[in-house]
């Protein structure tokens, strides 16, 4: 029995409650994913206990000699993994990785540059409600109105017109490789540094299925949950100029104690990551993105840019129904077991509350097992599901299809049931 069973059952019935809905859907969020019982176990370990204020060999607590090997294994391990020169594996999140670069390169006022959130950028490469858009002063570059590709030529323009201190690149609904090398040219033209969020990629590059920006970016940072598939947290890559400053800037700039239990979590996924397996599981994230962006177009679904590179698509829902919004599609999907988001679409008419578009991935549903010849059946649950205008009847049909299914795909999890 699971201790937390028994003595705190309300908790427990929760947790239980999300293992069965992880277990009886199909997750395609294209940021989420299912991590090993490795990695799970190693942040359900002691770790949780210890402060660790500082950096191994350097701390500001007694008895971090194990928790040094921890965060010296995970240091090492990214550092192999990604071919960079320095790792700080300590930031909790993607977003305080994105913050340390700003803490360590800029200044308030300083002018940065990145994807508009609305075309598939994130919030924190200068949203206006986020820190990154109050205390700089943010200019954002598009995609194409017709390729719905990065428009070069707008970055370019916009980087000689405004100067910007710090160029961003990297998204998270963008489904096409990053040109790295065009990205540093015109940082070098501008005189900016460079930095690539990988946040979503992050396994692909790893792997070397999608071109790696460590030789261009001074600054490269991550999540280590999404296609990484380790725990949710965040890390950054640098190289030696920038390596002091970096590490000064998640502590003691923004930062107190690292969570160590995550850390070592990191470890395991980094570990994980460096063994020919993750190679194949990340070229079938990708083949079976292929495959089901095929699925959903022959099906009348358009997607922007009329296809993916990577493990991700965005669906313009449109075509498919002057009504539909991605709001709704999301709530008639979760009914239906197959869950989603709905996303801003590139010059997207309707608010981000509403959406025209969904955004889904496939890291998850290969981390389960399921092949390009299972992609076929995804799409035509989506499709019935989309097509049933909210019916309850026809999801409910839809939701217990997709539960027997899925009950062949076991969770590579530790099993916390009774
Ligand atoms: N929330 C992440 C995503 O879903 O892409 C980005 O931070």
């Amino acid at each position: 029995m699971n201790p937390i069973e028994s003595t705190d059952p309300a908790l427990w019935q929760a947790i239980s409650d999300e293992q069965k809905r992880q277990e009886t859907t199909l997750e395609m969020i294209a940021s989420e994913n299912h991590v090993s019982p490795a990695v799970l176990a190693a942040a359900g370990t002691v770790l949780t206990n210890k402060y660790a204020e500082g950096y191994p060999g350097r701390r500001y607590y007694g008895g971090c000699q194990f928790v040094d090997v921890v965060e010296n294994l995970a240091r090492q391990r990214a550092t192999e993994l990604f071919r960079c020169a320095h790792v700080n594996v300590q930031p909790h999140s993607g977003s305080q990785a994105n913050q340390a670069v700003f803490l360590a390169a800029l200044s308030p006022g300083d002018t940065i540059m990145g994807l508009h959130l609305d075309h598939g950028g994130h919030l924190t490469h200068g949203k206006s409600v986020n820190l990154s858009g109050k205390w700089f002063r943010p200019v954002h570059y598009t995609v194409d109105a017709k390729t719905e590709r990065i428009d070069m030529a707008e970055v370019r323009r916009l980087a000689h017109e405004h100067k910007p201190k710090l160029i961003i690149t990297g998204a998270s609904a963008y489904s096409r490789l990053w040109d790295w090398a065009a990205f540093a040219e015109i940082a070098q033209e501008t005189g900016a540094l460079l930095m690539a969020d990988i946040a979503h990629i992050a396994g692909l590059v790893a792997t070397g299925l999608h071109p790696s920006p460590i030789p261009y970016a001074q600054f490269v940072t991550t999540t280590t949950h999404k296609t990484l598939r380790g725990p949710r947290a965040g890390m950054v890559m640098t190289n030696a100029d920038w390596a002091k400053k970096i590490d000064s800037a998640v502590f003691p700039g923004l930062q107190g104690g690292p969570l160590m239990h995550i850390i070592a979590a990191k470890a395991a996924a980094f570990g994980e990551a460096l063994k020919p397996q993750f190679k194949q599981y990340c070229e079938q994230i990708i083949k079976n993105a292929r495959v089901l962006a095929e699925e959903l177009t022959r099906r009348g679904y358009r997607l922007v840019s009329g296809g993916t590179d990577n493990h991700l698509m965005l669906i313009d829902l449109r075509p498919r129904g002057e009504n539909l919004t991605g709001v709704l599609v999301e709530t008639w999907l979760q009914t239906a077991g197959i869950i989603v988001n709905k996303n801003m679409i590139p010059f997207d008419p309707r608010k981000p509350a509403e959406t025209s578009g969904i955004r889904v991935g496939t890291p998850a549903l290969t981390t389960r097992g399921l092949k390009e010849s299972h992609m076929s059946q995804v799409a035509d649950w989506f499709d019935r599901a989309v097509a049933s205008q909210g019916d309850a009847r026809i999801l409910e049909h839809v939701r217990a299809d997709v539960a027997h299914f899925t009950a062949a795909f076991p969770l590579p999890h530790i099993t916390v049931s009774p």
